[in-house]
C-alpha cells in the first residue's frame, strides 16, 4: 500500500501522519479546525471566516479609493495601526523558527539549526508517491525546455503595466542577490547566504572579502576616482573573488560585494552608489565623533547602510511594487511588545518566485546609444564612459518588461529552464497547494488560472490536471490582479517572506533600534530620512538627476 499522505488529505494547514497500514491521521493542532481532515472550523474560526475579507477584496480596496487612503495616510494612529497589522498578519504566515527543509517531508531539528539549508514553506512531496505532485497529474512532467518554449519565450516585448523602469529591474536584482545565493556545489536546496538583509551585496559574503574591500582609514571602503567620479576599486587593488569572463582584463574588473555583480552595468551602478553612500556616511560620523577609530566608523556606518536599505526597500521599492494607495512606512517601534521573532530564514520558494527575468528588456538605451544585452553584459566600460548621472537617468526612462507568460528574453531562457528543473529536483508541491498554504483559493480550471484561453490550453496539454501545475510556472503565467505587476500568488506568497525578512532584521529589535547604535541622532536620522532619490542625489555632483522606479509619462 502507498503513502496515504500523497493525496494531501489534511486541509487548512493540518499535518498528515502516515501509518504503516495505509491509514493516516491529520494533526489539526493550532489550526482552529477539527475533524478527520481538519475540515471543520471551530465556532470562533467560523466567525473569523465570515468577517475576514478575501485577499482579492483587500487588494481591490488598496488600489482604489485614493481619497480614503489620503485621509488614512494623514492620521498617525490609523496608519500606525494599519502598518502594524500589515506586518503582523503577513509575517505570521511564515514559520519562525523554520520547520522544513528540502531533505525531509517532516520536521527536523536541522531545519532550525543548519544554516546551509534554504528553508521550505511546504515540505517536499514524498519520494514514494505515484506522481511528482503526489497522486495527481502526469507520472512524468513535461520536458522543462518544452515548458519554457511554449510558456516563457518572449514573442514580443510586453512592458510592465505599472510603467516600472529598468531602474526597478536592477534594484530588484541587486537587492535580492544579497540573500538569494544558491550553493550549487551542495545542490539547489542549499545556500551560501546570510538569510536576510546583511549588507553582503556591498561588503561581501564573509569577513575575508570585507577586509579586502575596506581601506582601513576612517571606516571607508576602497574606491578609485575615474573621470572625476568615485567607483569601486579594480580587482588588482581589492583582490576579491569575482566571476568575469576572460574577455575582461584584470585591470578592468571592478571588485564588488557579490561575485556576479560585474555581470551588468546596472548592478555596478547600484554597487557604486552604495559604496559612495558608505563613504559619505563615514565622513559625517567622523565629523560627529572625531575620536572614533576606523573600526567603529566602519561598523556603525554598515549598520546605517543596512537601515537605509530597509527604509528604501519598504518606502520606495515595495511601495512601487504593491501599487497601494496606503503609504507604507518603516517604523520598527510598531512591533515592540508584539509577538514577533527577530530572526529570518530564506525559503527556496521565495527564491524561485523572485526569478523576475521577464523584467529585463532585450536591449538597453543609455543616453541614445542602444546596447544589445550581449554587448551590455560584463561591459565595465559603459558605466565609466557614460557616468552615474546618464546611467540613472537612462534606467529611469526605459520600460521594464511585464512579469508574465511569453516574456522571458532569449538571454535568460536557460535560467527559467533551470528553475523548473530545480523545483522538480526539490519535489516542490503544486502551485495550488502553495495557494492554499498562503490562504488563497486553489484554482479549479486552467482558464481561471490564466484568465484567458490560449495559454490555458497550452497548460492543459502540458499538465493535464490543474492540481499538477508547477509552482514557478504558476506564479509566472497566473492572471494579473487589477492595477498590479503580478498575479495573486506572487503577491500573497512573496509578501509574507518579504515583510518578515525586512522587519525581523536585528537592527529593528528594541536593543538595536535607538540613536546610540547609529552614532547618535545624526546617524539615526540618516536612516529615518533615506530615500532612493536621496541615495543618488547625495552621491552625484551637481543637480539632482531623474531617479524613478516608474517611467515618467
Ligand atoms: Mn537572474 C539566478 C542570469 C536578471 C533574479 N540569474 C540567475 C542565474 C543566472 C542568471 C545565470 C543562475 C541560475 C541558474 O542558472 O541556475 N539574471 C541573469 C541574467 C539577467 C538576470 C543574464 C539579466 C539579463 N535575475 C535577473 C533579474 C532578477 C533576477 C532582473 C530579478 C530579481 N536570478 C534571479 C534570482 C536568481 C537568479 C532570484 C537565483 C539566485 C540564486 O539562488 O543564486
Amino acid at each position: 500500500a502507498g503513502n496515504p499522505c500523497c493525496s494531501y488529505p489534511c486541509q487548512n494547514g493540518g499535518v498528515c501522519m502516515p501509518h504503516s497500514n495505509s491509514q493516516y491521521t491529520c494533526d489539526c493542532t493550532g489550526t482552529e479546525f477539527y475533524g478527520q481532515n481538519c475540515e471543520t472550523p471551530t465556532l470562533l474560526q467560523r466567525f473569523k471566516l465570515l468577517l475576514r475579507p478575501t485577499p482579492e477584496t483587500l487588494h481591490t480596496w488598496l488600489v482604489h479609493n485614493k481619497w480614503l487612503w489620503d485621509i488614512v495616510n494623514s492620521m498617525t494612529f490609523v496608519k500606525d495601526f494599519i502598518m502594524k497589522m500589515v506586518v503582523l498578519i503577513r509575517s505570521n504566515i511564515v514559520d519562525a523558527p523554520p520547520t522544513y527543509t528540502s531533505d525531509h517531508e517532516y520536521i527536523t531539528l536541522d531545519a532550525a539549526t543548519n544554516l546551509s539549508y534554504f528553508t521550505r514553506a511546504l515540505p517536499p512531496v514524498p519520494r514514494e508517491c505515484p506522481t511528482p505532485m503526489g497522486v495527481v497529474g502526469p507520472k512524468i512532467l513535461p520536458d522543462p525546455k518544452l515548458v519554457a518554449e511554449k510558456l516563457f519565450r518572449r514573442t514580443e516585448f510586453k512592458r510592465d503595466a505599472l510603467d516600472s523602469s529598468v531602474l526597478l529591474t536592477f534594484f530588484a536584482q541587486h537587492f535580492t542577490h544579497m540573500f538569494f545565493k544558491t550553493d550549487m556545489k551542495k545542490g539547489p536546496g542549499f545556500t551560501w547566504g546570510g538569510h536576510g538583509v546583511d549588507g553582503s551585496s556591498v561588503y561581501g559574503p564573509d569577513k575575508h572579502t570585507e577586509n579586502l574591500l575596506r581601506s582601513f582609514t576612517d571606516g571607508k571602503l576602497k574606491s578609485q576616482m575615474i573621470n572625476g567620479e568615485e567607483w569601486p576599486p579594480y580587482v588588482s587593488d581589492a583582490p576579491v573573488k569575482m566571476l568575469y569572463p576572460p574577455s575582461v582584463p584584470k585591470d578592468k574588473q571592478f571588485a564588488l560585494g557579490h561575485e556576479f555583480f560585474g555581470l551588468l552595468p546596472g548592478l555596478l551602478a547600484y554597487g557604486a552608489i552604495w559604496l559612495r553612500e558608505h563613504n559619505r556616511v563615514c565622513e559625517i560620523l567622523k565629523t560627529e565623533h572625531p575620536h572614533w577609530d576606523d573600526e567603529q566608523l566602519f561598523q556603525t556606518t554598515k549598520l546605517i547602510i543596512i537601515g537605509e536599505t530597509i527604509k528604501i526597500v519598504i518606502e520606495d521599492y515595495v511601495q512601487h511594487l504593491s501599487n497601494y494607495h496606503f503609504k507604507l512606512f518603516f517604523k520598527p517601534e510598531l512591533m515592540f511588545g508584539q509577538s514577533f521573532q527577530y530572526s529570518n530564514r530564506i525559503s527556496v520558494e521565495f527564491n524561485h518566485l523572485y526569478h523576475w527575468h521577464p523584467l529585463m528588456p532585450d536591449n538597453f538605451n543609455i543616453s541614445g546609444t542602444d546596447y544589445k544585452l550581449r554587448n551590455f553584459m560584463f561591459n565595465t566600460e559603459i558605466p565609466v564612459k557614460h557616468g552615474m548621472r546618464q546611467l540613472v537617468e537612462s534606467f529611469s526612462s526605459q520600460h521594464a518588461g511585464k512579469v508574465t507568460f511569453r516574456n522571458h528574453g532569449a538571454g535568460t531562457m536557460h535560467v527559467a529552464v533551470d528553475t523548473i528543473k530545480h523545483g522538480r529536483e526539490l519535489r516542490f508541491q503544486s502551485f495550488n497547494q502553495y495557494r492554499k498554504r498562503f490562504r488563497l483559493k486553489p484554482y479549479s480550471s486552467f482558464q481561471e488560472l490564466t484568465g484567458e484561453t490560449e495559454i490555458a490550453a497550452e497548460l492543459e496539454s502540458l499538465y493535464e490536471d490543474i492540481e499538477a501545475v508547477e509552482f514557478y510556472v504558476g506564479v509566472i503565467v497566473e492572471r494579473h490582479r487589477e492595477q498590479s505587476m503580478f498575479g495573486g500568488g506572487m503577491i500573497e506568497i512573496g509578501g509574507p517572506f518579504s515583510v518578515k525578512g525586512l522587519m525581523a532584521n536585528p537592527i529593528c529589535s528594541p536593543k538595536y533600534w535607538k540613536p546610540s547604535t547609529f552614532g547618535g541622532d545624526v546617524g539615526f536620522n540618516i536612516i529615518k530620512t533615506a530615500s532612493l532619490k536621496k541615495l543618488f542625489c547625495k552621491n552625484i555632483d551637481g543637480d539632482c538627476p531623474l531617479v524613478s522606479l516608474k517611467v515618467p509619462q
